[in-house]
């Protein structure tokens, strides 16, 4: 059995996703976020950078922080959602882009550009035109494409898991996916999963997922 410690949002969703599409038993726990739940000592003793996700996996022992880590481990736990040879190379590399350039960008620019517009104009500006640059960048490799990493048109895997639930806040970013046809069609094609659409309400429902 799996505990997830999660929140409505893209990195909390990132692992309910991948823990659907698994199919495997896992209780998801509720840290509000907003209530200031991810300071409590409790969770700390899991997640020693006070954020969502955690996971412990009582099979194994295994206590995880961090997003990326967690999806590696159960990729590599389950056997899929993975890929083989160079092209698991493929997927580590866009999955580290999504961890270290486009949650990061795309967060700053819901925290400029949705919660805190004409604050700070400078910021709202350099965090739009990331945003937009990314999404040219992964319009750009999803080219002839299904899925980011695999061979010929792709296979479904954690890097895609991982960006779609950034991706889903097009709105909060204020970004027409119809600018970037192969991510519209990419987001859409995953969008329409059902273990998507169940992981996406983990820990409880707010929106359906939005559609482009
Ligand atoms: N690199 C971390 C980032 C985790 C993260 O930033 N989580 C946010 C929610 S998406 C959080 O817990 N925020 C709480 C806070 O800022 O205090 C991961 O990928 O797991």
């Amino acid at each position: 059995m799996i505990d997830l410690y999660s929140w409505t949002t893209p990195n909390g969703r990132k692992v309910s996703i991948l823990l659907e599409e698994l199919g495997v038993d896992y209780t998801a726990h509720a840290i509000d976020i907003t209530q200031g739940m991810q300071h409590e000592p409790e969770f700390l003793k899991i997640s020693p950078n006070n954020r969502i996700p955690a996971m412990v996996d009582h099979e194994t022992g295994m206590v995880l922080m961090e997003s990326g880590a967690i999806m590696l481990y159960l990729a590599d736990k389950y056997k899929q959602f993975t890929c083989e040879g160079p092209e698991y190379w493929r997927m580590i590399e866009w999955l580290m882009w999504q961890m270290g350039g486009l949650g990061p960008m795309l967060g700053q620019t819901h925290h400029f550009v949705k919660y805190n517009p004409g604050k700070v104009p400078y910021a709202e500006e350099r965090y739009s035109k990331e945003a937009h640059r990314l999404y040219k960048v992964l319009d750009t490799r999803l080219e002839g494409r299904d899925y980011i990493a695999g061979e010929g048109r792709g296979i479904y895997t954690i890097a895609d898991m991982a960006c779609w639930p950034w991706a889903s806040r097009f709105e909060w970013q204020e970004v027409d996916l119809n600018q970037y046809p192969n991510v519209r069609d990419w987001y859409v094609r995953i969008a329409e999963r059902p273990a998507v659409q169940r992981g996406y309400q983990v820990p409880k429902y707010v929106t359906d997922v939005p559609m482009p």
